[in-house]
């Protein structure tokens, strides 16, 4: 075994939580390490999320990583939804009193951090083997790793765990002190990536007979769309003809007419589920991102829920080490899931107003039209989906 350091905050996994979190600790003096599985170039190479909250522009600025989105970033103050043929705009900027969401892909938001934290000489390790948490429960945790063919172990006050929904930190949760509640839909989303002039100033979320698709975007010159695909298919089943095919037969008209299609870049299935694990926090040991809840993509919440989990949970060590006050990190679990349950639920009707279930006969598109048509024709109903896209108030209710 090789020497073994200590730390005040083992963070696994550098996604967006983790990386995040580096940097809220760092900027307030806790020493961190963050242990990857990956290599920075496969993390950078997953294309996930490409809209951030207020929130998270804010968490950005906070620490000093937001230049390059308020730069390249696209301010969208509405989106439309595409229903049975019919464009309707959700104006969300009027509805929310001037709210807005930032068009900005993990992808660059990721650099951005990985930046600044090579910039601050602050330690990750990339390439780290077979991960373990240990001793958690008590006062003494540690974490121990393989890199290079060798063992080494970290001692920490706190272990995190932004290591995603497949992570070792939940699984390490004895089953008796976990709950978990599980959705899992029966379609996938086939998202491809291609360097063509989005179709549309705004992102556009249709519903029509042939299923759910989403036209968005990463910049002016690349466009990032999606299909609901059943659950069988298999992405090297989907050419890019077919794929654009596809795509053209569930847009409208002008959609149709305006659509530029290319090569893709990239091109993959992601499964659709919703998950809550509760609580999360084991002793020392606290879940954060998609360790702890997954959300349909369909609302856009995963990466925004991840940024203020760890907001959360940078707050509450911090209050540790200043004040040596439990207060913070008492509250931690109680204080994230009161959020994320909410856009939990978002996300899980957002999914169903939008997407064709294969058990639903033809009376679902129809209640489904008739909300819609409620929902575009009252100031309320309205509202409700622009608040909850642009994201609930921080410690909405509590
Ligand atoms: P991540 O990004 O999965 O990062 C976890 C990291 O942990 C590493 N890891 C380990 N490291 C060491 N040892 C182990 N044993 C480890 N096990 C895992 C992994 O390699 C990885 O690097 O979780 P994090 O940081 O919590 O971030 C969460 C977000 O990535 C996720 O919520 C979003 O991408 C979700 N999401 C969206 N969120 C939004 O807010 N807006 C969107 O528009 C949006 N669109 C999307 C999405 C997710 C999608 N997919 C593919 C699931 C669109 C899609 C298609
Ligand atoms: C994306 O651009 O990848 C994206 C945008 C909005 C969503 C989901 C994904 O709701």
């Amino acid at each position: 075994m090789a020497k073994s350091i200590h730390t005040q905050v083992a963070i696994i996994g550098a996604g967006p939580s983790g990386l995040l979190l580096g940097q809220l600790l760092h900027k307030a003096g806790i020493d961190n390490v963050i242990l990857e599985r990956q290599t920075g170039d496969y993390v950078l190479g997953r294309i996930r999320a490409g809209i951030l909250e207020q929130v998270t522009m804010d968490l950005l600025d906070e620490i000093g990583v937001g230049e390059r989105m308020h730069r390249e970033g696209l301010v969208h103050g509405g989106f439309e939804l595409l229903f049975g043929g019919v464009r309707h705009r959700i104006d969300m900027n009027r509805l929310t009193g001037g709210k807005n969401v930032m068009v900005y892909g993990q992808t660059e938001l990721t650099r951005d951090l990985m930046q600044a934290r090579a910039a601050a000489g602050l330690s990750t390790i990339y390439e780290a083997q077979d991960v373990s948490v240990h001793d958690f429960d008590g006062r003494t945790p540690s974490v121990r790793y393989e890199k290079d063919g060798k063992q080494h172990e970290i001692s920490c006050d706190f272990i995190a765990g932004c290591d995603g929904f497949h992570g070792v930190c939940r699984a390490s949760v004895g089953r008796g002190a976990i709950t978990e509640y599980e959705k899992v839909y029966p379609f996938g989303w086939l998202g491809l990536l291609s360097d063509t002039p989005p179709v549309s100033d705004e992102l556009i979320y249709v519903n029509s007979t042939r299923g759910f698709a989403l036209c968005s975007q990463r910049s002016k010159s690349r466009s990032r769309y999606y299909l609901q695909v059943p659950l069988t298919d298999k992405v090297e089943q989907w050419s890019d003809e077919a794929f654009w095919r596809e795509l053209r037969l569930r847009l409208d008209g002008e959609g149709r007419e305006r659509l530029v299609t290319g090569a893709s870049i990239e091109k993959s299935i992601a499964p659709l589920r919703s998950f809550i694990a509760e609580p999360l926090r084991f002793g020392r040991m606290f879940l954060a991102g998609d360790a702890g809840h997954i959300v349909p993509p369909t609302g856009a919440k995963g990466l925004n829920l991840a940024a203020t989990d760890v907001k959360y949970l940078s707050a509450a060590l911090i209050q540790y080490y200043s004040d040596r006050s439990e207060e913070g990190i008492d509250g931690y679990s109680a204080r994230c899931l009161a959020r994320i349950w909410k856009a939990e639920r978002f996300s899980w009707w957002f999914t169903s107003l939008l997407h064709r279930f294969p058990d639903d006969g033809p009376i679902v598109a129809k209640f489904q039209q008739a909300e819609v048509e409620y929902l575009l024709n009252s100031d309320a109903g309205s509202r409700t989906i622009a608040e909850n896209y642009v994201g609930l108030p921080l410690d909405f209710g509590q």
